[in-house]
């Protein structure tokens, strides 16, 4: 497996190039152009400045996360074709400059979500809390109205000047089925596909954070059984999966790494993290350690290990640790610390002479 970190862009993220290179194993940074709106063709400027950083330092590029994907193509509207050839656009030039694998994922409206992000964990630590009940109770539409000006959010999808479409794009769901969202989503792969095996690229879709809907919001790339509908559904190489043990792990009748025995052949990306999961259905981001959460990371990494993945891996989102002040789950000590573990599981693993790498 190849060792990846993510990196939000200079002046964007809190972690310096110098300080990836240094995470041992570590061979290079997953990126993209946040400043840009979802739908925008990206330019091939910017695209070569974040290429030229990350060779200068010594780090890969070949790992995008994400090229976000137009609610107009979620919803199926008339004006998807147009943000559709943008997108097509994108991954020609991605290609270009030597990306391989293009994470996205299919959520409507939003992306990740939380009800605390600095939730204080028993070693002193905070992390990233999901409390049901109160996402159950909340009214998303009354937060958006009242609380635009002081959001506290901080989270994909709730950025300011996004908060003032939230509300017409919240009705533009009114109706939307699941069986909707699949359809929408394989009118785009079999849009996008063919562009992505003209260029060796691999498209590889996140599952929903969390697995199930939220705010009446349909979620489908939830557990094996959609996973399987969406790789069955353009059945290529280069549609794939971002296996992410924590988003999955969510849910705790999902089991990762039998899902990672069942797709390995389609898993591009793996993202990997532990969440503790409550009977109640609340969750907290835990460190990697298997012990720490729910989740049994070295279940996950041997079974990428079986099947001989030679794929992208990053640590995903950490705890906050010794002070650390960055990007809500996006600091450097935690993440570090995860890429440790897994390469210790991986290397064990590769030490036992009937294991070893194939
Ligand atoms: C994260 C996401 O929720 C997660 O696990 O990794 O922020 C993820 O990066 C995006 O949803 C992918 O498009
Ligand atoms: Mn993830």
């Amino acid at each position: 497996m190849k060792m990846m970190f993510r990196w939000f862009g200079e002046g964007n993220d809190t972690v310096p190039l110098r300080y990836i290179k240094q995470i041992p194993g570590t061979e290079g940074i997953v990126w993209a152009l946040h400043d840009l709106p979802a739908g925008e063709e990206w330019p091939m400027e910017k695209i070569e400045a974040v290429r030229k950083q990350a060779v200068d330092s010594g780090l890969s590029n070949e790992v995008v996360e994400s090229v976000n994907v137009h609610e107009a193509i979620k919803l199926g509207h008339s004006d998807r074709d147009y943000y559709i050839e943008n997108y097509n656009k994108t991954i020609e030039k991605l290609a270009s400059v030597g990306v391989k694998v293009i994470c996205y994922n299919f959520m409507p409206v939003f992306d990740w979500f939380r009800t605390d992000l600095k939730k204080r964990l028993k070693d002193g630590s905070t992390a990233l809390f999901y409390e049901h009940e109160k996402v159950t109770n909340m009214n998303v539409r009354q937060i958006v109205k009242q609380n635009a000006d002081d959001l506290d959010f901080h989270m994909p999808g709730w950025e300011p000047e996004r908060l003032g479409e939230l509300s017409t794009l919240l009705d533009s769901y009114q109706g939307i089925t699941e069986e909707d969202l699949f359809s929408n989503l394989h009118y785009f792969l079999n849009a996008i596909i063919p562009m992505a095996e003209a260029n060796g690229v691999k498209m590889a879709i996140h599952p929903d954070d969390p697995p199930w809907s939220i705010f009446g919001l349909p979620r489908i790339i939830t557990n094996r059984e959609n996973i399987s509908r969406m790789l069955k559904m353009v059945d290529s190489a280069s549609n794939c999966l971002t296996f992410c043990s924590g988003s999955l792990g969510a849910n705790p009748k999902n089991h990762p790494g039998n899902i990672v025995r069942e797709f390995a052949d389609r898993i591009a990306f793996a993202h990997i993290r532990n969440v503790k999961t409550e009977d109640n259905g609340d969750f907290i981001e835990a460190s990697h350690r298997t012990q720490d959460g729910s989740v049994d990371i070295y279940d996950v990494v041997k079974a990428l290990h079986e099947s001989g993945y030679k794929g992208y891996v990053r640590p995903d989102h950490g705890r906050h640790i010794w002070d650390e002040v960055c990007r809500p789950g996006y600091g450097l000590y935690d993440r570090a610390l995860g890429i440790m573990y897994l390469l210790g599981v991986w290397d064990s693993l590769n030490r036992i002479p009937s294991l070893k790498e194939k």
